[in-house]
């Protein structure tokens, strides 16, 4: 079952072509569904693909709430899944895309303690479903590796005091398209970092030193559109920026 299900969710992003929910007609427990997520993400490191770190959803009181759920989830991030700063983001390689803005953190070794953070930054993470008019149960989300989809961060800087509450813009060729705060990211996106500690080893998913932690979403997440310019900005921490292009896509 774990390996049909992620057939689908691969099948679904290579060829951009939606999927049905797996929770429609099947049990599927947040363990399977954490079985199914780890082996997507082993497809895509069998195809060259290296770790690149984890995020976190369901991080703000919003989305939690639409969604019923009390805990966050975790998610993989594969190196095919980064752009740079300023980069093209190519809208054949992904089904029904949106943006939202987020803080990234570079973690280092843990100490005993958990790890330590090396770096933050400003980025926008692009998500994804797979499932068909973007719906899903918690454990279809879950397998479908959170909506994962693609990064973009900004310049990393030394770990800064006080991210609890720095106002967040995301705009759009220019214009305000959300306005947010950091707040909405557990209260301080610091907190992404025990949760996922605890998630990760739960789920058996490694956080080595190096390992780029995207802590959730400061805003609602905004639909992606060919041809415009995407900016989010961390007030002190700078931005992350990319364009979108109307290509013909891989998978990211
Ligand atoms: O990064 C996120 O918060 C997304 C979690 C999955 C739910 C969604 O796709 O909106
Ligand atoms: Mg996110």
């Amino acid at each position: 079952m774990i390996e049909d299900f992620a057939t689908r969710l691969d099948e679904a992003a290579t060829t951009r072509t939606p999927c049905a929910q797996l929770s429609a007609g099947h049990d599927l427990s947040l363990d399977d569904a954490y079985a199914v997520q780890r082996e997507l993400a082993g497809r895509r490191l069998a195809r060259g693909e290296r770790e690149y770190g984890v995020k976190l959803g369901f991080t703000s009181k919003t989305k939690a709430a639409q969604m019923g759920v009390s805990d966050v989830i975790i998610g993989r991030l594969t190196s095919g899944m980064v752009l740079a700063d300023g980069d093209e983001l190519d809208l054949g390689g992904f089904l029904h895309p949106r943006c939202e803005p987020e803080v990234a953190f570079r973690l280092g070794e843990d100490t005993g303690h958990g790890p330590v953070v090396e770096a933050v930054a400003p980025a926008v993470e692009v998500i994804d479903s797979r499932y068909r008019d973007f719906k899903f149960s918690l454990a279809d989300v879950v397998a479908d590796n959170t909506s994962a989809a693609a990064v973009v961060l900004g310049p990393w800087r030394s770990p800064a005091a006080g991210l609890d509450n720095r106002g967040v813009l995301l705009e759009v060729d220019g214009r305000l398209a959300c306005a947010g705060s950091t707040a909405a990211i557990l209260g301080d996106p610091l907190r992404a970092i025990p949760a996922a500690v605890r998630l990760a080893r739960r789920y058996g998913i490694p956080l080595p030193a190096g390992t780029v932690l995207l802590a959730g979403a400061a805003t609602p997440a905004v639909a992606l559109r060919a041809g415009t310019h995407v900016s989010a900005t961390v007030s002190g921490l700078g931005r992350a920026r990319f364009s979108v292009t109307p290509g013909q896509g891989g998978q990211r």
